[in-house]
């Protein structure tokens, strides 16, 4: 865990964006109250946006539109459009994309974290200008909207912008506070950017990492950004409620607050790194014991592109779906909205989907997802293949087939989701030949890594509930106004773990095509922002065109050895891996299996007896596995039962799933894949699968 951190990252949070949308729309509406409603109308509809005017009337995102309007009257209900039955977010998400094309403009490394939200590395900018820095460099005028955390009296000459500025011109000043302050001068310039660009306002949160930046973001809002200084962090925590912070809300915050009695972060510190790792694990305790101090090494991974399109919609009371038709239906709806966006998305961004994730709640069930399963899913977004396989996996999992009659088999909300993107072009090359390729780049893995293969936990193994919410129909407001987990849980291993897969469908490796566009003079007409002078620190700057920062793997490796004949691999491991005691399981599953096991040995071979610990034998395959991967494993040979079943079924005329009948099993060696492209050939031919149902890959 590294604790000193000097990078300058913020996080941008639109403020009430559905409802600036709107008003966009109905300019003559700007500064009314007024509220997003889901486009149900039981009740006026359930609120899931109000503007900050609404707020002052004391309207809330827990009402429903009909209190909206006995608190404030004049309260302004705009709704979200309906099509195919369910919500249209077409035009938030367009908003959503109008916004990140104007930070990305400013050639920093931007990973977009939600709808209306994402996070910002400024490091290599800041560090650029930081040379420069002289005492008087930055006006008071260059921070019109800016507060910091433990600085908040302005009135006086002590505290405040004022006084915080007035101690960075001291001698003994430090680098970290000036590049926090220069990073507050630029986002002052992007956030009035995007005003100018888009006519939307946004919040902000500047500090030296993401779960600082997202809570600094909160503290002022609207129009406003927080620098929250390393220095300031302990006193802040004294009073700060750990549930709000980012990774600490849902079921870990839980356990620390029911059983650790934690209720701030600072309670944390009281518990040693010792007993924090025997109630969780090591990882976990190492990580919340700097996590309550502050630290948080989680990178900002260059993303423009949302990592998954999907959709979602509950169906509650009367409307649970109580029969295949009824299902199938809802499948074919949601199905089609995916494919629909899928194949915009292939248009504009060139690239292609490579997985589907069906999740589905059944009734009696309080959490989000009874169950979610993936299934690949190649060059084909034909809307009709993918609601068919969607039904044969729900018609599987039905408990009632099972023959356990007593269960209730009602399905309360259904969702499908398309992720594991890959760069449409290059999809036809192979991972092998990446990795023989005499010029191949170690940076590519890793720009692709953290570009296409997003990972669905994070590093530090835990969930991460705002990664996914640009997809999110936020549906689950309906009921509860709470945001849904659209994270897969229960997916299967990557699919050159499939057994069907031929080689060429491995290929997940692309070039890292950034489309940040270069210098940018930042605009400075934002309303509230026009005392921003043009003069100042970045005003005469052009930024330069930056690469996307690469934390994770520490500096970024140019380019490999050569070719090793002997191996084939033109690496060494430890330029994958540097550290072999933190091996990155997602990286290690995109490697061909012989790498893998390279890769095993070697963690064997340097951590003996410590490191045999931490492996399993799959008792179905006996090929070896990290602890961590065991689980996500095993879901791949259900996924390939379930296949293989689903193959045997024979065709029954009334069924919709009769489609997928007729396929005859593939006869897959329960070793793990990797069989020579031939005899792939020869599979294919002679069987029909579900892949197969997503047309062949390019
Ligand atoms: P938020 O950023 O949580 O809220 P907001 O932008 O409306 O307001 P704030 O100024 O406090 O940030 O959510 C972004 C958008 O996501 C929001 O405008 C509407 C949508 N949303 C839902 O659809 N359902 C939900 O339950 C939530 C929380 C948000």
């Amino acid at each position: 865990m590294n604790a000193e951190d000097n990078r300058v990252i913020a996080l941008i949070d639109m403020d009430c964006f559905y409802v600036q949308v709107e008003e966009r729309e109905n300019p003559e509406n700007r500064g009314k109250p007024g509220c997003v409603v889901q486009y149900k109308k039981w009740k006026g509809g359930g609120i899931i946006s109000v503007n900050y005017e609404a707020r002052a009337q004391g309207v809330t995102r827990q009402m429903r539109g009909d209190e909206a309007r006995e608190k404030c009257p004049d309260c302004i209900l705009y709704r979200v459009p309906e099509r195919r039955g369910k919500a249209d977010l077409t035009k938030y998400r367009d908003g959503g994309k109008e916004v990140i094309d104007v930070m990305c403009s400013f050639g920093v490394c931007v990973e977009r974290a939600s709808i209306d939200e994402a996070y910002i590395d400024m490091t290599m900018v800041i560090d650029q200008t930081l040379p420069g820095c002289t005492a008087t460099a930055i006006n008071v005028e260059e921070l019109p909207n800016t507060h910091f955390v433990g600085w908040e009296n302005d009135t006086d000459d002590v505290k405040g912008v004022h006084g915080w500025l007035k101690a960075l011109s001291k001698e003994d000043s430090k680098d970290n506070d000036w590049k926090l302050t220069l990073g507050a001068v630029l986002v002052e310039k992007m956030r009035a950017a995007i005003y100018e660009k888009t006519g939307f306002r946004c919040s902000a949160g500047i500090a030296n990492n993401k779960m600082l930046a997202k809570l600094a973001c909160g503290i002022n809002k609207p129009n406003k950004q927080t620098v929250l200084p390393f220095t300031s962090v302990q006193d802040f925590f004294t009073t700060f409620p750990l549930k709000k912070v980012r990774n600490l809300g849902g079921k870990l915050g839980l356990t620390l607050r029911e059983e650790l009695q934690c209720t701030t972060m600072a309670d944390i510190t009281r518990i040693p790194e010792k007993i924090l790792q025997e109630r969780f694990d090591t990882k976990t305790g190492t990580w919340l014991y700097w996590y309550a101090r502050g630290v948080d090494n989680d990178p900002v991974s260059s993303r423009r592109l949302p990592k998954s399109i999907g959709c979602n919609k509950n169906f509650t009371g009367l409307a649970a779906l109580d029969s295949e038709e009824k299902i199938n239906h809802w499948l074919e709806e949601l199905c089609a909205e995916v494919s629909e966006r899928l194949e915009k998305d292939r248009e504009t961004n060139c690239r292609l989907a490579k997985l589907l994730t069906l999740t589905v709640r059944l009734e009696g069930d309080i959490r989000p997802y009874s169950y979610t399963r993936s299934i690949p899913l190649h060059s084909s977004y034909d809307k009709i293949r993918m609601a068919k396989s969607c039904l044969a996996v729900v018609m599987k999992e039905n408990p009632c087939k099972q023959g356990n009659s007593k269960t209730p088999w009602v399905v309360t909300c259904l969702g499908v989701s398309a992720s594991k993107f890959v760069d449409q072009l290059e999809s036809s090359s192979r991972i092998d030949h990446f990795f023989t390729a005499k010029q191949c780049t170690i940076m590519s893995i890793e720009k692709e890594k953290l570009v296409n293969e997003e990972p669905l936990h994070r590093k530090d193994g835990l969930y991460d509930l705002h990664a996914d919410q640009e997809d999110e129909e936020f549906e689950m407001a309906e009921i509860d106004n709470t945001p849904t987990e659209t994270n897969p849980l229960n997916i299967i291993a990557p699919e050159y773990n499939m057994g069907q897969t031929s080689a060429v469908d491995k290929e997940i490796f692309r070039e890292n095509k950034e489309k940040t566009g270069g210098s940018s003079s930042a605009c400075l007409n934002g309303e509230n922002n026009e005392n921003v002078k043009k003069t100042g620190f970045f005003a005469s700057r052009n930024f330069k065109k930056c690469a996307p920062i690469q934390h994770s793997f520490g500096e970024p490796i140019a380019h490999s050895s050569q070719v090793n004949p002997a191996t084939h691999t033109t690496f060494s491991i430890e330029e994958i891996f540097p550290d072999l005691n933190e091996v990155d399981v997602e990286t290690l599953a995109l490697l061909p299996p012989h790498l893998r096991r390279e890769v095993l040995k070697a963690i064997q071979s340097k951590q003996g007896k410590e490191g045999t610990d931490k492996f399993v034998v799959c008792d179905k395959c006996k090929e070896q596995f990290l602890k961590e991967e065991i689980e996500e494993h095993n879901d791949f040979h259900v996924a390939s039962e379930l296949q293989k079943e689903l193959s045997l079924q024979p065709p029954t005329s009334s069924s919709s799933v009769s489609n997928l009948a007729g396929a005859k099993v593939v006869k897959k060696s329960s070793k793990r894949p990797l069989k020579n492209q031939k005899n792939a050939t020869a599979d294919t031919k002679r069987s029909r699968t579900i892949e197969s149902f997503f047309g062949n890959p390019l």
